[in-house]
């Protein structure tokens, strides 16, 4: 820990952050990158910033991350901008070093960020609240609704083929050959659920292969707790977690927060008879979500939104069941079979879904 705090410390000097340091606290809601909020003090008072060390097992190339994420910022930024608004709480705003960079490089290779933390904001990992779930719908509308004029093509692809559903399969039958932490054996009836989802769930995908979906510039980690409210007022700040930001669909931002926003249940949960999409809390995200995207979305974008919430659960759960498979490599667990226990919910969630999905067809239609 002591060496930990030394490290934060040095992130923060060589970013030029100025006052007193007094100490950090971590947050663990992520499961990929090391998350500290940091406190100094200066000008009397007591200030906060984010200090991030990167995953670079995840982001391989952290530095191309780090220019997707300035440059999408400062274009978010700048359109507030020209509506007259301060942007200083709806964007994020990262911390250069004197040299220009908006990361830091420690000895060890470790590779380092940092941005202000938004004043008298919170976020939540799920809620019941549907005025909250509809403004974070609204969050991530509003994040696409800005970046639709983006050149797509000028963003680098951080994660080749994050979405790419069908690979996703691939890595899963990958991880079952090889078995590597003999672990294929327990879970015969998770895989055989996986892989008779496999069909619906490549469907987006292989719907923006042939052209029918067009690629747009989207977020593509739209969980609840990747936006900050007002902590008074409760409405949405601003998207955050800009890490994998690149070209997507529309579906796939929608189809993941409702993953999150309208379930029951938390990602991991192990009562599968408490698990399932709530219809309100889908009503809420949708309403909100649509209600900033302006005329943008072709017909055929807004048919897929229901499938893309299908889709997005299906490979979330699947991915959760590969690094199972593969030893947990990849996400960050808690206690020892949780990728197990959050595949599991994913299978039980995607297949409610698929359950109702016609009624989840009509909720899109009645706010398009
Ligand atoms: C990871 O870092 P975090 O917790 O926001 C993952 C997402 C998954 C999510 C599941 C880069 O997101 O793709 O949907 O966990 N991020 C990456 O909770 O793989
Ligand atoms: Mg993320």
């Amino acid at each position: 820990m002591e060496n930990l705090e030394n490290q934060i410390k040095e992130v923060c000097k060589r970013f030029g952050i100025e006052g007193e340091y007094r100490s950090f606290e971590v947050i663990d809601s992520g499961h990929i990158n090391s998350t500290y909020k940091v406190y100094f003090f200066r000008d009397n008072e007591l200030k906060d910033y984010i200090v991030q060390r990167l995953n670079t097992y995840v982001f391989q190339n952290p530095i191309a991350v780090m220019e997707n994420i300035s440059t999408v910022t400062e274009y978010i930024r700048a359109k507030i901008k020209a509506t007259g608004r301060t942007a200083k709480r709806n964007v994020l705003h990262y911390a250069k070093t004197d040299e220009g960079k908006y990361y830091v490089i420690l000895d060890d290779k470790s590779f380092w960020r940092c941005c202000r933390y938004i004043d008298d904001s919170v976020s939540f990992t799920q809620t019941d609240d549907l005025k909250t779930i509809e403004e974070s719908g609204k969050a991530f509308g509003s994040f696409l609704g800005y970046l639709t004029d983006y050149p797509v093509q000028d963003l680098h692809i951080v994660i080749p083929h994050f979405h790419n559903t069908v690979m996703r399969y691939h890595a899963l039958k990958d991880a079952i050959a090889v078995n590597a932490a003999w672990r294929k054996d327990e879970v015969k009836d998770v895989i055989a659920g996986y892989e008779e989802l496999k069909e619906i769930a490549t469907k987006p995908y292989l719907l923006q292969c042939e052209g029918v979906l067009p690629l747009r510039v989207t977020h593509n980690d739209t969980k609840t707790s990747n936006v900050l409210f007002d902590a008074k007022t409760g409405e949405y700040l601003a998207a955050i977690d800009l890490d994998t930001v690149m070209p997507g669909l529309v579906a796939f931002d929608f189809g993941d927060a409702i993953r999150v926003a309208a379930s029951t249940v938390d990602e991991d949960e192990k009562d599968l008879s408490k698990v399932a999409i709530d219809l309100k809390k889908y009503e809420a995200f949708t309403r909100g979500f649509v209600s900033k995207l302006g005329g943008m979305l072709t017909e055929a974008e807004k048919q897929s939104l229901a499938l893309g919430a299908v889709a997005m659960t299906a490979e979330c759960g699947a991915r959760f069941l590969t690094d199972y498979l593969n030893g947990d490599k990849y996400f960050r667990i808690h206690y020892p079979d949780q990728n197990l226990a959050r595949a599991k919910c994913h299978l039980t969630l995607a297949r409610d879904m698929i359950s109702k999905l016609d009624q989840m067809q009509e909720i899109v239609k009645k706010y398009c």
